[in-house]
């Protein structure tokens, strides 16, 4: 993030002679609306990615016990519209922000709550990692949140969320917020008073109509941009998992490096990632395995699903357990040890730097 100048005059390698003329040519830059390209470039052009966004972990337990609170103080309905705390990057100077691109938060329902129907450009999940109870209702087709599965309001999408339950209910949301922000893209509409669909089936319409492994309905086709398949349920998610380390334990190829298997959500009808600005996987890790060191341009979230570990980004360490967010700034090492067994979901901004050709990679195998 570019911070406003000030302009000085500076005696420095590559800089001009300090005088009287040079300052007053400056105020002279500043009272007409100018800077140089001269004392920015160290910053603005840097030699690889100087994120302002820092590495941080965020604890879910700390999260959860805030997020209770809410339930207690804060109503949910019409303004506010839901009771979600997002994630603030401490180097993004306070903004809502997980990453410069991603919002990340926790959001909290009471029994027998509900969250009011809107809809908006910004693209949208939920992702589960305890409790259920809650049906998010995506375009009047209601749909069950239980632990492990992924959920996707994409934008312009109608949703309103109610808890059936008789216990609150806490999950992830990630959404483009901050870049719909940056590019002025968001539009906003409230929706109908009433949540539309108040009954609570098992599987949505959509999953019923899209979710069969490598089968699409032949009266839909056409490419999407963004996945129909309104949740990924956690039991296909897991057997993918344990399938690959299963191939592993035979001989055979499928997971990403030794004792790592991961796969990444798609959209059916492309292949590609789920939502136009946002990609999402869930990775697992043997006990004791360790990734390798990656570093790439654009930021990411993890979350713990499962098991604990130490993730290392850039000169930072830290032991995660379940629930456990972990913000990764773009261009900034990474790794993960898993202690135990370790199961983690992850999202990213990658389609945007993908499809701009600005995405760049680099991985320094496990030593
Ligand atoms: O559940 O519709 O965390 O609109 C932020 C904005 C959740 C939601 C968020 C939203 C929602
Ligand atoms: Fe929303």
């Amino acid at each position: 993030m570019v911070s406003p100048v000030s302009l000085r005059a500076v005696d420095a390698p590559g800089q001009p002679t300090p005088s009287p003329e040079l300052e007053e040519l400056y105020r002279g830059f500043e009272s007409e609306l100018l800077v140089p390209l001269w004392t920015e470039i160290g910053d603005l052009m840097p030699t690889s990615p100087r994120p302002a966004a820092a590495a941080h972990v965020w604890r879910w337990q700390g999260l959860l016990r805030l997020a209770e609170r809410a339930g207690d103080l804060v109503p949910v309905g019409r303004g506010g519209e839901r009771r979600a705390i997002a994630l603030a990057n401490p180097g993004l100077g306070g903004a809502p922000y997980a990453t410069p691109t991603l919002w990340a938060a926790i959001q909290y329902l009471n029994p027998r709550e509900d969250a009011p129907v809107h809809r908006h450009t910004q693209n949208a999940f939920r992702f589960v990692v305890e409790g259920e109870g809650v049906w998010t209702v995506v375009d009047g087709d209601p749909v069950a949140m239980r632990r492990g599965d992924f959920l996707l309001t994409p934008g312009w999408r109608f949703h309103g969320h109610h808890n059936r339950a008789d216990t609150p209910m806490a999950w992830l949301d990630g959404l483009d917020i901050p870049f719909a922000h940056m590019i002025g893209s968001g539009f906003f509409e409230p929706g109908p008073e009433a949540v539309p669909d108040r009954s609570a089936p098992s599987r949505s319409r959509a999953e019923r109509l899209w979710a069969h492994p490598g089968l699409r309905p032949v009266s839909a086709p056409g490419p999407r941009p963004s996945s129909p398949i309104a949740a990924y349920r956690w039991e296909h998610t897991d057997a993918a998992l344990a399938d690959q380390l299963a191939l592993e334990d035979e001989g055979h190829p499928g997971v990403l490096e030794a004792g790592h298997a991961a796969v990444r959500f798609s959209n059916p009808t492309t292949g590609g990632d789920v939502m136009p600005t946002m990609r999402a996987e869930m990775h697992r890790l043997r006990a004791g395995a360790r990734t390798a060191t990656r570093r790439e341009v654009g930021s990411s979230v993890w979350q713990v699903f499962d098991g604990a570990g130490a993730v290392r980004v850039g000169e930072r360490e830290w032991r995660v357990e379940r629930g456990d967010l972990v913000a990764v700034p773009s261009w900034v090492p990474l790794a993960v040890t898993a202690e135990s067994a370790l199961d983690l979901f992850r999202f990213s901004d990658a389609p945007i730097f993908e499809r701009l050709h600005a995405d760049r990679v680099q991985v320094e195998p496990a030593g």
